[in-house]
């Protein structure tokens, strides 16, 4: 029988994970923590070194301004964010993000990053914001420097425990709760402000991987929604539960394609050969103005190669053998040069993949692809939740102090909970961070939550009650297994509990059914989604069932509670926003076009936290003037 010890944990500051945007907030809050004599905790269900979505490292920073070169304007990125998320984010938290991002890329650099430069000493741009990197090690490079300015300023890191649930003194967090993934131990730990950052959500809907390849996935499957559970559950307002994210990449083993658009300037073509992006140009003129703009936004470029999917033009290619051949032409007249060109087009093209998504290298091999002769198949991946990337759902954050808009309440990125913050992937509406800037969002969330340590110096007032019952649920999963493992000869068949994996399945069925996941082509409509919610409600009763053999198995519990409220948040604003915005991403086929006159405004909701019922709300759209 199961017999937690409960370990307690009081600190100034708690940060809740350990991945770019945890890492940034350690190393900025950590410098104002030990100036003001303040402790600051990080805690991580992984190890720091190789924790989140950069964990098999990244070929590429995604957000670089360039403002010391010249190259760009801040307002030009938030041209460019607004755009692609076709007029829905939020310009000040981006401009915060866009003016702070390269110093963030200066210190990766001064760390040991290796930023691929030129022969006169400039970075080398992927396109016009990313530029690349031998990044393999990127990951533990971060976290080194965190990990540096938290044993400096005399913090905690505690890895391998799994958060839970916040701890709350009415409207205002006071700290967080879960367990060990290694012992059996509940950990409490008590703050006086908290940020979230544990990343966004994947396996909430049915994954294209299935059998022996499940788990696969572009977004890291150790990522399960816990940023927006934490933050619904302490009662915070949430923006753009709608927007999830689905990349197009090479199909199965999810490498990336920014490269080979960006860089090797690459073609996509159907099986007939036509280009989508070309062929079906006049079907950007519907989704004008931001279908019109360079470059054409990620989810309409989706869509484009969507329609030739369902016209049965599938399957998808990069043209990676034509664009090699295209840039080796150059040198066709020195076989010399042009050998080594070859070589070395070749060596990126792997080098690509072998820095951050290494099956995707795996699976060239093992299907005899020469990039430079033959053209690989690309393909729409499922529903991800990133809000750091080309999605946008998080929490409502407060903005930058300095900056005259409707979006202030407190201190840089606190949500409408007091003292509970949130960056990365866990605030929504400010797009395109990717690694980068979600390190100088922590960053900027790291200051603001030390300041706020500082004017509101107040011993957290945490109810025992509270922590007793939230210890019991966090356990529950486990003693219902032992109540009753023994009474059916195979324990994963028992009428008393639904073992996690089975939850999981249960779940992600009504999402890809009904919620336009991949089998639905990410279609849905109100009385699909409407069907979703009645099913939601037998999923919730049975949350309470979960039976789990073993610690291991008591993660995989939380984490598919977790996403059974990000698929929750997500259904009910499709159902809410009544129109389709981002038609790559999904469509309502009941309200198939843009309505700008009444949803042009963030979509936002709220759950409370007391009756878990429900508040859907529209927020006004705030421009950051010319
Ligand atoms: O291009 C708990 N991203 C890319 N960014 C780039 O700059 N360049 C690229 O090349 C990028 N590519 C890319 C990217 C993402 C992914 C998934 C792939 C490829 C395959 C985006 C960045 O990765 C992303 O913006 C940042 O990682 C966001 O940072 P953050 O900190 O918000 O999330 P995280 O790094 O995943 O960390 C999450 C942390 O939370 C922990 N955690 N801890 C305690 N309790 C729980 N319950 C927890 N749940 C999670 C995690 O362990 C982790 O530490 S490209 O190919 O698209
Ligand atoms: P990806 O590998 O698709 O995540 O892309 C890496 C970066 O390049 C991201 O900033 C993307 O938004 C951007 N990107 C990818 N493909 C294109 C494209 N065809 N046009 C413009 N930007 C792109």
């Amino acid at each position: 029988m199961a017999n937690f010890e409960t370990v307690e944990v009081s600190t100034d500051l708690l940060i809740v994970g350990g991945g770019f945007t945890a890492c940034g907030a350690a190393t900025e809050a950590a410098y104002w923590a030990k100036k003001n004599g303040l402790k600051v905790t990080v805690v991580d269900k992984a190890a720091l070194d190789r924790s989140g979505a950069i964990a098999m490292g990244l070929s590429a920073i995604n957000q670089y301004v360039g403002l010391r070169e010249g190259d760009n304007t801040c307002e030009e990125y938030v041209n460019y964010v607004r755009q692609d998320l076709m007029g829905i984010s939020r310009e000040d938290l981006v401009y915060n993000i866009a003016r702070h991002v390269d110093s963030s890329v200066h210190l990766f650099e001064k760390w040991g990053l290796k930023i691929w430069l030129d022969e006169d000493g400039k970075y080398v741009h992927e396109g016009r914001w990313q530029l690349m990197i031998n990044g393999e090690s990127y990951k533990i490079l971060i976290a080194e420097a965190a990990k540096n300015a938290i044993n400096d300023a005399g913090g905690e890191i505690i890895e391998r425990v799994f958060i839970c649930e916040p701890l709350m003194d009415g409207n205002k967090c006071v700290g967080a709760i879960g367990f060990s993934t290694r012992e059996e131990k509940i950990y409490v730990f008590k703050a006086k402000a908290t940020i979230t950052a544990m990343g966004g959500a994947v396996h909430v809907f049915r994954p294209r991987s299935a059998g022996e390849g499940f788990g696969r996935s572009w977004y890291p499957p150790f990522n399960t929604g816990s940023s927006a559970f934490f933050t619904i559950k302490a009662g915070a307002e949430m923006t753009c539960q709608e927007v999830r994210f689905i990349p197009v990449r090479f199909k199965d083993a999810y490498g990336p394609v920014g490269a080979w658009f960006l860089l090797f300037k690459s073609r996509a073509i159907s099986a007939t050969g036509g280009e989508y992006m070309a062929v079906r140009k006049d079907e950007l003129q519907n989704w004008a103005p931001y279908g019109l703009v360079k470059p054409i936004p990620a989810n309409l470029r989706n869509y484009l190669g969507m329609l030739d999917v369902e016209a049965g033009l599938g399957p998808l290619y990069m043209e990676t053998d034509e664009a090699i051949a295209k840039i080796a032409d150059e040198f066709k007249d020195d076989p010399k040069a042009f050998k080594k060109k070859m070589k070395e087009l070749d060596s990126e093209a792997w080098e690509d993949f072998l820095d951050m998504t290494i099956s995707q290298a795996h699976l060239w091999a093992a299907l005899n692809v020469k990039p430079d002769e033959k053209h690989s198949e690309i393909a729409a991946c499922e529903p991800y939740f990133i809000g750091s990337h080309s999605g946008a759902s998080g929490a409502w954050v407060s903005g930058p102090e300095d900056l005259d808009t409707p979006y202030k309440w407190g201190y840089a990125n606190m949500t409408t909970v007091d003292g509970l913050f949130a960056a990365g992937d866990a605030s929504g509406a400010s797009s395109h961070k990717f690694s980068s800037g979600s390190h100088a969002e922590g960053r900027i969330a790291g200051m603001a939550a030390i300041k706020y340590v500082v004017d509101n110096n107040n011993e957290p007032n945490v109810d025992a009650a509270q922590v007793e019952a939230l210890s019991k649920k966090i356990t529950a999963p486990i003693k219902l297994y032992d109540a009753h493992c023994n009474e059916t000869t195979q324990p994963e068949v028992n009428p008393n509990y639904i073992k996690p994996d089975q939850f999981m399945h249960r779940l992600q069925k009504i999402m890809d059914e009904y919620a336009g996941g991949v089998s639905s082509a990410f279609k849905t409509s109100k009385s699909l989604l409407e069907r979703a919610m009645e099913l939601f409600v037998y999923l919730k009763e049975d949350s309470a069932k979960i039976g789990a053999a073993n610690l291991h198995e008591l993660m995989r519990g939380w984490e598919n509670m977790h996403r059974m409220y990000q698929g929750e948040a997500h259904v009910r604003t499709m159902l809410f926003r009544d129109e389709t915005r981002w038609p790559g991403y999904y469509y309502r086929a009941d309200t198939p076009t843009m309505d700008n006159d009444n949803w042009l405004c963030f979509a936002n909701c709220r759950m409370d936290p007391a009756t878990e019922e429900w508040e859907m709300m529209k927020r006004d759209i705030w421009t950051l003037p010319e």
